[in-house]
């Protein structure tokens, strides 16, 4: 059976844990508490030399880290991830595009202001990734002005990578009232079956 080490609160995690549960495939969670530094104990650097969650192990001694690999390993030859070559491509686009151009706008800003991590100088940062955070809703507004997902018109890995932070922005700060299509794919994203919330392991 797989196992997990995730820390609920955290949109990478929920991502794996989203896809897995969607898949019907059990895992077993260990939770590591990331807040108590937990993932940088030397126990867990030996299994993900980066001291971050979420990390898969597969089997007893293989850790695959980083959430949109973890996806890519799960999803390859299921519904969730397409067979035609550039609508892969595209699924890998948009991934790219939640790691380089969203998640560290919007899910950092949402980690500092839910645990109260605002130092001065993260704070002198603020207005600047907020920006940035807003710029990437307004393309994905934009992209779904005109679909109903990311890719394909299928719900798949790309809308599970960019869902996990997008529905809670709103903890950071980020108004998402003038976004409707983007508001719109949220739901439809809550509507797929087997659905799970972020809180749950
Ligand atoms: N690019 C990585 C980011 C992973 C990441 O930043 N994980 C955070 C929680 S969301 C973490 O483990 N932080 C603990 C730490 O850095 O000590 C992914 O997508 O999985």
């Amino acid at each position: 059976m797989y196992r997990l080490y995730d820390f609920l609160p955290s949109g990478n995690g929920y991502k794996v844990r989203l896809l897995l549960t969607q898949l019907g495939v059990p895992f077993e969670l260990v939770e590591l508490d990331i807040t108590q530094g937990l993932t940088r104990r030397p126990e867990f650097l030996a299994k993900n030399p980066n001291g971050r969650i979420p990390t898969l192990e597969i089997e007893a001694g293989v850790f695959l880290p980083e959430s949109n690999a973890i996806l890519f390993y799960l999803a390859e030859g299921t519904a969730f991830f397409p067979v035609d070559r550039l609508e892969r491509a595209q699924v890998l686009q948009w991934m790219c595009f939640e790691q380089y151009s969203h998640e560290p706008n919007i899910a950092t800003v949402r980690f500092w202001v839910t645990h109260d991590l605002l130092t001065p100088e993260r704070r002198a940062q603020l207005d600047q990734k907020r920006a940035l955070g807003y710029a990437a809703l307004d393309v994905m507004d934009q992209h779904l002005a005109k679909r109903s997902f990311f890719v394909g018109e299928r719900y798949s890995i790309a809308d599970i990578a960019l869902y996990a932070y997008t529905h809670v922005a709103g903890e950071g700060g980020f108004d998402l009232t003038p976004y409707a299509a983007l508001r719109d794919w949220l739901q439809r994203v809550r509507a797929q079956p087997r659905y799970i919330p972020i809180t749950q392991g």
